[in-house]
């Protein structure tokens, strides 16, 4: 049976689909929820006064949030909350990849259109759209990201077109209104339709809004991959493009990029990898996982299928969540695996993004998969305030940094639909509250640097204006509080607006040649969504039982020990290899199962044939408390002579300097392009020397790829964090991409970007800086405490003497030791004290003046 049935849609499509729709799968969820309502109250019980109340603080957190970028930085992209201006792009240090988003079109108040709705914010909406459709142009000379611009911006504008629509249709507002949101959509999806002019039919990741792709002034076009989701998730704002606009070029594309996406699925576990050949098809990164890098291409599979009714995404979808949940859900775990080899783990650590997935799960109607890694993420946010970047299989942080992502209050507020359980409204709650305590600042809300440290970075991204205060007001509101009927749309990944009504807009496209998928028999239950094999159950204590066994997780003393022994199946080939010989090759060496220690559960009986696994491969090892060797940068040519020292972090693959006695000593040269993510145009002026690059856009490793080739002896990459210090951020060791990494035999470091810029600064001003690579206990001059003896011989004028000439007196020696100015005492006890806090006091300000960006080697 298929669980959906759509509550609008046209005869065709109201016939062809025994599925129905949102409408209906809430409703069901509502039917549990009511259930729920009156059983499932415990202590965690809230009344609607109590919810009023956090109501109107998530209204007073936007009003300050969206006040202050009106105030500061309007009409740049984005506020910089800690300088309290805007963020416009060329006028600050470049950050790599993260730029992409800005394309100076106005980004926050585009993106935040359809908040200020929800929210119930209606004059300001009107005079928000007001200042869209007049001062927004879609025509800068700049290079953007096509995925960032289609969710942001194109979603952005028709969410607020939709609402400006039906604003105006009720009569009372926006009378004035003449589509011209819509209008400024279609000239936007025009402007990234040179990004499909591929052979493919897999989007360039970047275009220029004026120029395109392969305009010779476009500045992009050479990229030759794609992440998964940037390829896979433009069919809901580009097929309501094509139904508004009457235009269906924009949903034919979005859907050709599905298809070939879906065509190279791997076969045979139907995972996909992260980053995808835009020319030929080919996965340049096979590692697979429902984060970072493939995400909302699955997100975009179901939700396709919700808007528009098309079967082909639901089956899709069906197949692959079939897949996640073999390999790689491990509740309460969501883990990366090799595409290939999907029992093999490819890290031990979970990124951030994948916290959107419970949501998933709950549109899926897989009720108890959603509460286990919910709760997960929970504990993990109660551990660490926020959700950190990337956090190990173990719940430490694997990367501090935390940018106000909206999506583990987009997974509560899918939970607290689907159950009801005012337990969700206490995650929200807490949410609210740390947002409050740790991240906002006097000109809006600040992202985390390091959760750990709870230092704070100047910016606030357009996602946390469109999506979580979308989530966490519609937590807390009934119904009767909200000025539309949330039961009537859908939300892209950005949280943008589109109505389910679109199925009926237009028939389906004419060139719509999506591939259908044959469902066996036995798949047939999967289908159902809500799935009544694992829809909540007719327990109120379902989800409490659920959580209960997760409470402990990160809690003292009750460590959570995942997968102590796993059982998985391995894809066995008849490629004519014996078993053991066959796993070897892939790096998994395999114990008999009679020699392996069978524990105390006893579990595993003796069974001819079946091995215990133990996996080899370095990547899947489980993480110990890894020790970071620091690593420095030292400056040796004039005028540095080795006392400006950068500390810097290692990596785990190229050379080994810890193995090399006296470094690796090299003049500095910036590689162009910065990010060497592509063939590098200056090899020639590089050749024998040390590469900086910036971080982002591609891995690590592929950057020391392409400067290995281009004859680089070393390689400093340079955080594109702005801000980010080795003093308040923990060193951490570059990994290569998950492949071999054993041809790159080139020494790499990384310094963050402060100390990064220590090294520019440097570069530009002498034009040949020599530097040392090294573990930091071996830097020139450490060991011996060597004392860069300068030995000047001051002689301090008694008072009046200079006035009279030279005369004699007691003298004061100092001794420059590094950074530091010390004292050495010549003169007189009482003199000497005396001076001593004088000379030093001015020292120290001579020295603040003078190297004002130096970093001390802490
Ligand atoms: C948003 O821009 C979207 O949700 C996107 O799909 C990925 N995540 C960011 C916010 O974290």
């Amino acid at each position: 049976m298929q669980g959906y049935m759509r509550t609008t849609g046209n005869k065709r499509c109201w016939e062809s689909l025994s599925a129905s729709t949102t409408g209906m799968m809430w409703k069901t969820l509502l039917v549990v929820s009511l259930f729920c309502w009156g059983k499932c109250q415990d202590s965690q019980n809230m009344t609607p006064e109590e919810k009023g109340v956090i109501r109107d603080q998530i209204v007073e957190m936007f009003d300050h949030a969206y006040g202050s970028y009106m105030k500061y930085a309007y009409p740049a992209d984005e506020l910089m909350p800690l300088s309290c201006r805007g963020r416009v792009r060329g006028q600050e240090p470049n950050r790599g990849d993260i730029d992409d988003s800005l394309g100076k079109f106005s980004l926050t108040l585009i993106d935040t259109l359809d908040t200020l709705v929800v929210l119930n914010k209606l004059d300001e909406f009107e005079e928000a759209v007001k200042k869209a459709v007049s001062d927004v142009r879609l025509d800068n000379d700049v290079v953007v990201s096509v995925f960032e611009t289609n969710i942001r911006v194109l979603g952005g504008l028709l969410g607020g077109h939709v609402m400006a629509d039906l604003l105006r249709q009720r009569g009372e507002r926006m009378q004035w209104y003449r589509d011209e949101l819509l209008h400024m959509a279609k000239e936007l999806g025009h402007r990234l339709l040179p990004a499909f002019n591929t052979t493919s039919g897999l989007p360039y990741p970047k275009v220029n809004l004026r120029y395109g792709v392969l305009n010779p002034l476009s500045r992009t076009g050479t990229e030759s991959d794609t992440c998964t989701a940037c390829a896979g998730t433009m069919i809901l704002e580009f097929a309501a493009l094509s139904r508004l606009s009457g235009n269906s070029v924009f949903e034919e594309h979005a859907r050709k990029a599905l298809d070939v996406l879906w065509e190279r699925r791997q076969r045979g576990s139907d995972l996909v990898g992260t980053v995808i050949n835009i020319h030929n098809g080919e996965w340049v990164r096979r590692d697979s996982g429902v984060g970072a890098g493939i995400d909302s291409y699955y997100e975009y599979l179901m939700k396709a299928y919700i808007l528009l009714g098309d079967n082909v995404f639901l089956d899709r979808f069906n197949v692959h969540y079939s897949a996640i949940m073999k390999y790689i859900s491990q509740p309460p775990l969501l883990l990366n695996v090799h595409m290939h080899n999907p029992t093999v783990s490819v890290r031990s650590w979970m990124d951030s993004l994948l916290a959107f997935f419970p949501g998933l799960q709950v549109l899926r109607g897989d009720l108890k998969p959603a509460i286990e890694t919910h709760e997960m993420l929970y504990q993990v946010t109660k551990q660490h305030k926020f959700l950190p970047e990337a956090f190990t299989t173990e719940f430490r942080v694997h990367w501090g940094q935390h940018l106000l992502r909206p999506e583990f209050a987009e997974s509560t507020y899918y939970l607290y639909k689907a159950t009801g359980d005012p337990y969700y409204l206490r995650v929200g709650q807490s949410i609210v509250e740390k947002l409050n305590a740790y991240a906002r600042v006097p000109c809006g809300f600040a992202a985390v640097q390091d959760v750990r440290t709870g230092t704070h970075e100047d910016r606030m991204d357009s996602f946390f204006l469109a999506e979580m205060f979308k989530y966490l007001y519609l937590m807390f509101s009934e119904k009767s509080h909200l000025p539309i009927d949330m039961d009537g749309y859908i939300f892209t990944t950005e949280a943008h607006l589109l109505p389910i009504s679109l199925s009926t807009t237009q028939p389906p496209c004419p060139g719509n040649d999506t591939e259908t998928v044959r469902i066996s028999q036995e798949d047939l239950f999967t289908h159902s969504c809500p799935s009544t094999e694992t829809l909540f159950p007719n327990n109120p204590s379902f989800a409490k039982t659920i959580r209960d066994g997760y409470k402990y997780l990160t809690g003292v003393g009750q460590a959570f020990h995942p997968l102590p022994i796993r059982e998985i199946e391995l894809p066995l080939h008849d490629n004519g290899m014996e078993p053991v010989e066959f796993f070897k090759s892939m790096g998994i060496s395999l114990t008999p199962l009679n020699e392996a220690n069978m524990g105390d559960t006893g579990r595993l009986k003796e069974h001819k044939g079946v091995y215990r696994v133990k996996l080899v491969a370095e990547l899947s090892q489980a993480p110990e408390e890894e020790v970071v060797v620091p690593h420095v940068v030292q400056l040796i040519s004039p005028p540095f002579l080795g006392r400006t020292v950068l500390t810097a972090g290692p990596a785990k693959f190229g050379m080994d300097l810890t193995k090399q006695e006296h470094g690796v000593k090299g003049s500095i040269v910036k590689a162009s392009p910065y990010t060497a993510c592509g063939p590098i145009d200056n090899a020639a002026g590089l050749k024998g020397h040390i590469a900086l690059a910036l971080r982002g856009d591609c891995m690590f490793a592929a950057k020391a790829r392409w400067l290995q080739k281009a004859g680089a002896i070393g390689v400093i990459f340079i955080d594109h964090r702005e801000g980010s210090n080795s003093e308040e951020t923990p060193l951490f060791q570059m990994v290569g991409d998950g492949d071999s990494t054993e041809d790159i035999t080139l020494p790499l470091v990384f310094l963050f970007s402060r100390e990064g810029a220590v090294l520019t600064a440097a570069l530009e001003k002498h034009h040949n800086v020599d530097v040392l690579l090294l573990p930091k206990e071996r830097q020139l001059g450490r060991d011996k405490m060597e004392r860069v003896s300068m030995n000047l011989k001051l002689r301090l004028a008694e008072e009046g003497e200079m006035e009279g000439g030279a005369a004699s007196g007691p003298t004061l020696e100092f001794v420059l030791e590094n950074d530091e100015v010390l004292l050495k005492d010549e003169g007189e006890e009482e003199l000497r004290e005396k001076q001593q806090s004088e000379q030093q006091q001015s020292c120290t300000e001579e020295s603040d003046r003078t190297q004002p960006s130096k970093i001390p080697d802490s």
